[in-house]
């Protein structure tokens, strides 16, 4: 297909600490509906690393969340790896993945690929939506955020020195594994609100763990949309004061990490590419 446009709608939630302000809202950004959400803001070498998308949520366009991709071999640390925008969300690719489908999605064959969303504020991620494939392939997914302490950059320098088996031990949290997604349908997920600005969605791995023991096929999706909840803390989050120099919820120290955010991100992109790959 020539013209690829997903659309990713994000709501992310992070642990509220003082003066944090819950926000009921959520914010779900429809698929195709909203051209321009999301757009990559650095490019990565063809077929190659580290390119970053920019993603804004539905309600609040000024406000945007960071999208990138990493990828391991057992054994290894994760390393960047590239965003692909397909019409049915993000798929991830590496140096040296085939570009065929089914590797052109996020995917357990090969490296475990992944997803970081970065947010600048606590996002309690609540649902999750592949837009593909339909019934060919499994869809098992994994969610971890990041809970350790300290700055939150520690999150990602947490990340690009762990390997599958040690990523838990750095203050990643496994928020849970869930089963055999539906294309288009929204799965709830993080029953237990854990808020996060850093959040990871994976195809399934159990990342050490002796559960669950699922069916050894493996895993193949484009994460379409994902939405969740802000706990207001600075003032330009989706749901949260906006315009104003500082709304109620402001934290003064960033270092604080109190941040407690609720929100709906809504993550979309449209871009043209290459009639390759079609889903
Ligand atoms: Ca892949
Ligand atoms: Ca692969
Ligand atoms: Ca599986």
């Amino acid at each position: 297909m020539k013209i690829q446009r997903h659309l990713l709608a994000l709501a992310i939630g992070f642990g509220a600490m003082h003066g944090a302000q819950a926000v009921s809202q959520e914010y779900i950004l429809p698929y195709n509906s909203l051209p321009g959400a999301c757009n990559e803001a650095s490019n990565a070498q063809a077929g190659g690393t580290g390119n970053t998308y920019k993603c804004a949520a539905e309600n609040s366009w000024d406000y945007t969340v960071d999208v990138n991709a990493y990828a391991a071999t057992t054994g290894s640390v994760f390393a960047a790896a590239k965003v692909e925008d397909w019409s049915g969300g993000f798929g991830v690719s590496y140096v040296g993945e085939s570009g065929s489908s089914p590797q052109h999605a996020m995917d357990n064959d090969g490296k475990l690929e992944m997803l970081l969303f970065s947010f600048d504020e606590s996002f309690a991620l609540s649902d999750v939506k592949i837009g593909w494939p339909s019934s060919t392939y499994d869809t098992d997914i994994s969610i971890l955020a990041w809970t350790g302490a300290g700055d939150p950059s520690q999150a990602l320098a947490s990340l690009t020195s762990s390997t599958e088996t040690s990523l838990l031990s750095t203050g990643w949290d496994l928020v849970g594994n869930y089963e055999n997604l539906d294309d288009g349908v929204y799965r709830s997920v993080n029953g237990s609100a854990i808020s996060s600005s850093y959040w990871i969605v994976s195809a399934f791995s159990r990342y050490g763990a002796s559960s669950p023991n699922w069916d050894g096929a493996k895993d193949y999706m484009k994460l379409h949309s994902i939405k969740g909840q802000f706990t207001c803390v600075n003032s330009n989050a989706p749901g949260c004061n906006q315009g104003g120099g500082g709304g109620g919820g402001q934290v003064s120290e960033p270092g604080s990490l109190a941040l407690a955010g609720l929100a709906v991100l809504g993550v979309y992109g449209v871009r043209r590419r290459r009639g390759q790959q079609a889903a």
